[in-house]
């Protein structure tokens, strides 16, 4: 029943920050998805008999590479494999399922807050034992063998009934389609006192959650709506759809524009969110106020305690490089450690095993704990709900106070997308020629005090990642950050992080473009952006 087919190696199969990520159309050329599968499984050891965990975003493709999957892991000779209803797993239920079942890893199926459709974006992801995203040292050795790989195992047999729930031994191996929303949600009432948020929303706290047509809808609706007792209606946008109805899945100023203008308008429910695609990231606006990622790692991290989960203390905090520094700030009030490590949630997981870090986020609207080992949109949502309960105050005087004792880092993210990629390598490797001159340079009112590319040494591992961006950080502690996307899947996108830390009460409400301003202005200056991306301003700013 087994088969051994020959394939052809692609050139292109390098996972990015996340997985590898393709169009579709590239994913549908002959053997692409399987060439991948097999590179993950030829990297492993000692998975005969174990169990592998397979689930999507519900994307476009996701049916098709999901039925791949499970007959791969068959004829590659896995004991089990759990699947999600209707091939639906959000990363971070899909980290939990990995972890709660102590299953060997798991096969996720998304492109995450890239569009879908059929000439959109698709992704493969593998998670190690975890729950978290394979190190560098295993996608790099997928990547090897993509290059090399001349055959794929599979075995012959009609595709699964991904709809019914239940359990069937075929070819040897043990297909268990689970409800994907159960064990996730036994997981958050564990962690959250639902009691209080249920009764804050019972007193009429008004609740706007949009699930982007993407993989949270499920999820939302049964933990906010049903578990909860938001009224319907409170999660908009919940059927997840291939094309996630035409639009971005990524929840920020200017995908979810919508729930934005809401949020500010007159009758604005108490609280908004958004996540994204595959339900890791979140998007936090309260009525009149958008909270910045970087902001909202902080805040969470100062109240964790309030939230059974967490009361005995938080052990650490980590936040990814570009990552705005106030949380750095609750750590040191907290006397706790504090950790800088590159982009992507991968670098994440040896600090939570480890127990160095309970808390982690960064700036691209992903927060999470060691509860898994992914971000997790939701999570942060019923975070902040907890602690809106127990405190019983607006979001926005909960931030207010929350700059009024630490100070605020003004923070903004500008993206400059679809750039000609010999353009935005070329403007890279100009900084990187620049950096050994600008310490001690002056731009206005502002000194260079170092420029680096920054390198991230794992204390646990010992393993050493470089390139990680460009960093120039000015005396008095502002600074801007240049790296290239690595998930995206057409030209490059360059991004610019701009931060400055404003220590004074009284420059806490400033608009947060102008307080950038002169930096942003340094930013065009030393990067020459305009005339090397031929941009004159960025495609997103968040
Ligand atoms: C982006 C974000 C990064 C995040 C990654 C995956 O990566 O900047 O913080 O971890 O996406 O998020 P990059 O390389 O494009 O900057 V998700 O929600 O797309 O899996
Ligand atoms: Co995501």
């Amino acid at each position: 029943m087994n088969k051994t087919v020959p394939t052809k190696p692609y050139p292109d199969q390098k996972p990015g920050t996340s997985g590898l990520r393709k169009k579709v159309p590239v994913f549908q050329q002959q053997d692409y998805a399987e060439n991948f599968i097999q590179s993950i499984f030829d990297s492993l050891e000692g998975f005969a008999g174990k169990t592998l965990v397979i689930g999507g975003d519900g994307r476009y493709y996701n049916r098709e590479v999901i039925q791949k999957a499970i007959k791969m892991a068959a004829a590659n000779g896995f004991g089990k494999v759990m699947v999600g209803k209707g091939g639906i797993l959000s990363t971070p239920a899909a980290s939990h399922i990995i972890r709660k079942y102590k299953a060997f890893g798991g096969i996720i199926l998304s492109a995450s807050h890239n569009p879908g459709g059929p000439t959109e974006d698709f992704g493969i992801k593998y998670n190690i034992g975890n729950g978290g995203p394979a190190p560098e040292k295993i996608t790099d050795a997928i990547f090897a063998r993509t290059k090399v790989i001349d055959s794929y195992k599979i075995a012959d047999f009609a595709d699964i009934n991904l709809d019914v729930i239940g359990k069937q031994t075929i070819a040897g191996m043990i297909v268990s389609v689970i409800d994907p929303v159960e064990d996730y949600a036994a997981l958050m009432e564990e962690l959250f006192d639902f009691g209080a948020i249920r009764n804050m929303i019972s007193l009429g706290f008004r609740i706007c959650f949009d699930a982007m047509s993407a993989v949270t809808g499920p999820y939302a609706k049964e933990i906010l709506e049903i578990r909860l007792g938001a009224p319907n209606g409170s999660v908009r946008n919940f059927m997840p759809l291939p094309d996630f109805g035409g639009h971005h899945p990524d929840p920020n100023l200017v995908h979810a524009k919508e729930l934005y203008d809401e949020m500010m308008g007159e009758d604005a429910p108490d609280f908004g969110a958004a996540s994204d695609g595959d339900g890791d990231r979140n998007l936090i606006i309260g009525k009149g106020i958008f909270v910045t990622p970087s902001d909202s790692l902080a805040i969470l991290a100062a109240n964790a305690n309030l939230a059974p989960g967490y009361s005995a203390g938080i052990a650490g905090i980590a936040r990814s490089m570009p990552t705005s520094g106030a949380s750095d700030r609750v750590a040191e009030k907290l006397g706790i450690g504090s950790y800088e490590t590159p982009t992507g949630w991968k670098f994440f997981g040896n600090l939570l095993d480890a127990g160095l870090a309970t808390i982690c986020g960064e700036e691209s609207a992903g927060t999470g704990s060691n509860h898994v080992r992914e971000k997790d949109g939701l999570w942060a949502v019923l975070l902040w709900l907890n602690i809106l309960a127990v405190r019983g105050e607006s979001v926005a005087d909960i931030v207010h106070q929350h700059w009024a004792a630490y100070g605020r880092n003004y923070y903004s993210r500008h993206d400059y997308e679809g750039v000609d990629t010999d353009a935005a390598n070329g403007l890279v490797e100009a900084l990187r020629g620049k950096l050994d001159s600008l310490p001690g340079t002056q731009f206005g009112n502002l000194t260079v005090a170092t420029a680096d590319d920054f390198a991230y040494h794992d204390p646990v591992d010992k393993s050493v990642s470089k390139n990680q961006g460009i960093r120039i950080l000015f005396e008095g502690g502002s600074r801007v950050v240049f790296r290239l996307s690595g998930t995206g899947t057409s030209g490059a996108t360059l991004r610019v992080y701009i931060e400055r830390y404003e220590p004074d009460p009284n420059r806490h409400g400033l608009e947060t473009q102008e307080a950038l301003a002169d930096l942003i202005a340094v930013a065009e200056t030393i990067a020459v952006i305009r005339s090397r991306t031929g941009r004159d301003t960025p495609s997103v700013i968040t």
